[in-house]
């Protein structure tokens, strides 16, 4: 039987990087990954990073490419009634700003210095299940290379995202979870074309939202409103673009380049949260614990923001057995969560459109926007929050 320290489930960026945050602190994990490392290494998700996890991935020694091929956004625009209206994050937050990186580089770099430094990574591991999460040695069993496998440990911490396992280890009569589903969807694309602009634009249209971000100066990321239920057939490259230009209000002020689709997905608008994060020895953290619609683009940062924490917490329980950080994890955790929740469903509401809309409901989302662009005060907490609360919120 193997033994580690932590036994951390999920390669995604929350248990990536809690693996290398733990072993500057010289502690012991192995990471059960179910998809092979080429999958994980291609899956486009996020784009948009937090000063705050930005720091932190270069803190920690794996931001060297970040800090070099990321591209740092002082402003984004807000759109709506044909006008974009642009806020300047940077001089809003006293000099706060974002970076756009894909997601799976953030997973390259933290793979690569993970093997580099000897750690151990299981892709493509089956069957994960958790023994004694309560009892002072949980242990974890999978099934890898056709080999059933069982790890002793002190703990676990489940990061298998919102489709994974450990959260249902969480005992029923504990653990509480808070859902609503959005009547929408997102159709993205990555393509081969010029961002029509430089920082990221977010469209409010009567056909619905859209979304232009970007991966480089060559490569747009692209996304518009659609129905949950609607297939990707019913979305051929024609009826994408046509649609990305009319909510851009492509014309004389802004251009949209068109190029050929390299990844085309669709993904489902969901807000998530289960409580506690922590039963025994198992500690939720990242998707496995919330989920935030994309709008507000925290999920990945809400990941790091967690491990952070939990790092810290295992550090201080290894170096004098203390646990009032462990103890206090779920709490600390779920306040900044819950803002994020708040925050990005406030932007998601704002800028989509509802089935059930009605004038009326209408009018309440432009003024909203007319505030949040117009007033310094609105406008500054809309810099704060979407640029990221400070780590000790
Ligand atoms: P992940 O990334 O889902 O990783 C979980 C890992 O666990 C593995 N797994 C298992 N492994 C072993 N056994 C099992 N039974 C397992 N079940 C699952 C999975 O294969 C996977 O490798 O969760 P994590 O680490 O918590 O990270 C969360 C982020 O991925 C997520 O919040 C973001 O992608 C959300 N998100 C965004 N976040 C941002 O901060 N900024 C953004 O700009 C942003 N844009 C986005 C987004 C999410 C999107 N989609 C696709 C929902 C844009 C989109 C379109
Ligand atoms: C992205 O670039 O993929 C992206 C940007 C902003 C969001 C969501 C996704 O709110």
């Amino acid at each position: 039987m193997t033994q580690t320290q932590v036994a951390i489930v999920g390669a995604g960026p929350a248990g990536l990087l809690l693996a290398h945050l733990l072993d500057m602190q010289n502690i012991d994990s192995i990471v059960i990954e179910k998809h092979s490392r080429d999958h994980i290494e291609s899956r486009v998700r996020a784009g948009v990073l937090e000063q705050g996890t930005v720091d932190t991935l270069v803190d920690s020694g794996v931001g060297e490419r970040l800090k070099r091929e990321g591209l740092v956004h002082h402003g984004l625009e807000l759109s709506f009634e044909g006008r974009r209206h642009r806020l300047d994050l940077h001089e809003l937050t006293g000099g706060r700003a974002i970076t756009v990186y894909g997601q799976q580089e953030v997973i390259k770099d933290l793979i690569k210095a993970r093997l580099d430094k000897g750690g151990q990574i299981l892709f493509e591991a089956g069957d994960v299940s958790i023994d004694d999460p309560v009892s002072n040695k949980p242990s974890i069993r999978f099934r890898h290379n056709d080999e059933l496998i069982s790890i002793t440990c002190d703990f676990v911490a489940g990061c298998d995202g919102f489709h994974g396992i450990t959260r249902s280890w969480i005992g029923r009569d504990v653990l509480t979870i808070y859902e609503q589903t959005w009547p929408f969807s997102w159709l993205g694309i990555l393509a081969k074309s010029k961002p029509p602009s430089s920082e990221l634009i977010y469209c409010n249209h009567s056909r619905g939202f859209a979304l232009f971000s970007m991966r480089s100066p060559e490569i747009t990321r692209l996304y518009v409103q659609c129905e949950p239920d609607d297939d990707l057939d019913e979305w051929p490259d024609e009826r994408i673009w046509e649609e990305l230009e009319m909510r851009l209000g492509a014309g004389d002020s802004i251009r949209l380049n068109e190029g050929p689709i390299l990844q085309k997905g669709i993904s489902s608008m969901r807000s998530f949260v289960v409580e506690p994060l922590q039963y025994g020895r198992l500690f939720l953290a990242g998707d496995a614990a919330h989920i935030v619609p994309a709008t507000g683009a925290k999920g990945m940062n809400l990941a790091v923001a967690d491990v952070r924490i939990l790092a810290r917490a295992l550090s201080e329980y290894y170096s004098s057995g203390g646990t009032e950080l462990l103890d206090g994890y779920s709490d600390a955790c779920l306040r900044r969560v819950w803002r994020a929740e708040q925050f990005s469903s406030g932007m998601t509401a704002v800028l989509h459109r509802f089935p059930d809309s009605t004038p009326f409901k209408r009018r309440l989302q432009l003024a909203e926007l007319d505030y949040i662009t117009s007033s310094r005060a609105a406008s500054k907490v809309f810099a704060e929050n979407y640029t990221g609360l400070p780590f000790d919120y």
